[in-house]
């Protein structure tokens, strides 16, 4: 299918309309489990991160990258198998959690905690990544790794549009193409990184075309869309495992709310584009198809938001507890094995620092 999109002819590839239409030839032959799945996580995922959102605003939580908008992201979480590994950049709590992280990691990374970097074993999610497209190097890496171990696992890595002019995008996707490594580079374009416009990020008309100067496949699709997502992302997963390489996906969404809690983005976007895309949105879609399909009810909508209500509320008075506990110390502690000699010089000057202050 990936093949018959090629972003070259100015393909881009729908399942889902913003209307809730479904294209019965693509559709995707999902259980019903799975569909409601991707919803309730995607209800999940907009709720805690408006629940993050507040816990910034009171001084609860450091500064935040909402997902706000770019919910049908859990998609990917559902084509990847357990075995496969996943690693983020900051903006995806909706694979994160469809893939079993619990939702207290990510409130404790982002109450700078390293704790929250600590994944469950039986749960292949890397952490949380800002220093942005390092982790696609990574996930290369991985994927490497695993071909050379003869695993049959995929890596599948999560990036910006920002992302891709960083060196580390092209020295991935490279070495991606040549060594054919079990890798999905699955490109969150949100239109903008920080204020810096997709427009002036790169010269290239699409993302997903710079996959074929790497000589491998690239498909941009609507971001918006889960099911176009999962049927994007199943499909690069299964060409990587049977050995015949890299995709490139390009996932046209769009970020509603500001880049971060620093940010304030009516200093450079319109309100117009704002509601262009609020029109768009990935769960009102979703919920209208599930609804066609007698899915959806008001009841259990109502249930749906009392188990998110009471899961976000134990997440936050877990990572609470663990974020009182936590000592400054450990920011030096779990980079290396044994503390380099800078690491711990740096640490004796935070001791010296903190006995002034008591002092
Ligand atoms: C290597 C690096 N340079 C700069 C930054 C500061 N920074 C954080 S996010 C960001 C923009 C990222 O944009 P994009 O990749 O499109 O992801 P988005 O935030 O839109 O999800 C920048 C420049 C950083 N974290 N890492
Ligand atoms: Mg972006």
């Amino acid at each position: 299918m990936i093949e018959h999109f090629n972003p070259l002819e100015g393909k881009f590839l729908q399942v889902l309309d913003k209307g809730g239409h479904v294209y019965k030839i693509l559709e995707p032959k999902l259980s019903t489990n799975d569909l409601k799945k991707i919803y309730e996580t995607m209800v999940l995922t907009r709720m805690a991160d408006d629940k993050a959102l507040k816990l910034q605003r009171s001084g609860r939580m450091g500064t935040f990258a909402q997902v706000l908008g770019q919910e049908a992201q859990v998609a990917v979480g559902l084509a990847m198998k357990k075995e496969d590994w996943f690693f983020p950049s900051f903006r995806e709590l909706g694979i994160l959690l469809v893939r079993g992280s619990p939702l207290e990691k990510f409130y404790l990374t982002f109450m700078g905690c390293e704790e929250g970097n600590r994944t469950p074993k039986d749960i292949n999610n890397f952490p949380v990544c800002v220093p942005v497209g390092s982790q696609t190097v990574h996930a290369v890496g991985a994927a490497m790794a695993a071909k050379i171990k003869r695993d049959k696992v995929v890596t599948v890595v999560a990036f910006g549009d920002g992302g891709t002019s960083e060196g580390d995008f092209h020295e991935a996707m490279n070495f991606a193409g040549v060594f054919k490594a079990p890798c999905v580079f699955f490109c969150q374009n949100n239109q903008w990184a920080i204020s810096t416009p997709r427009s002036i990020q790169t010269a290239a008309k699409t993302i997903a075309q710079k996959a074929i100067a790497y000589g491998f496949q690239g498909i941009q699709i609507d971001g918006n869309d889960p099911l176009a997502i999962y049927v994007a992302t199943k499909e690069a997963v299964e060409h990587a495992r049977q050995g015949k390489g890299p995709t490139l996906i390009e996932s046209l969404t769009y970020r509603i709310g500001p880049h971060t809690t620093a940010d304030d983005p009516t200093l450079y976007r319109t309100e117009k584009e704002v509601k262009y895309w609020q029109e768009r949105d990935p769960i009102k879609r979703f919920k209208i198809y599930l609804q066609k399909k007698g899915l959806w009810t008001k009841k259990y909508e109502d249930n749906l938001i009392k188990k998110c209500t009471k899961q976000i509320e134990d997440a936050v008075a877990k990572a609470e507890k663990i974020a009182a506990a936590t000592k400054p110390e450990d920011m030096f502690r779990y980079m290396y094995e044994k503390m380099t000699p800078v690491l711990q010089e740096q640490l004796e000057y935070l001791h010296e620092s903190l006995g002034e202050k008591e002092a």
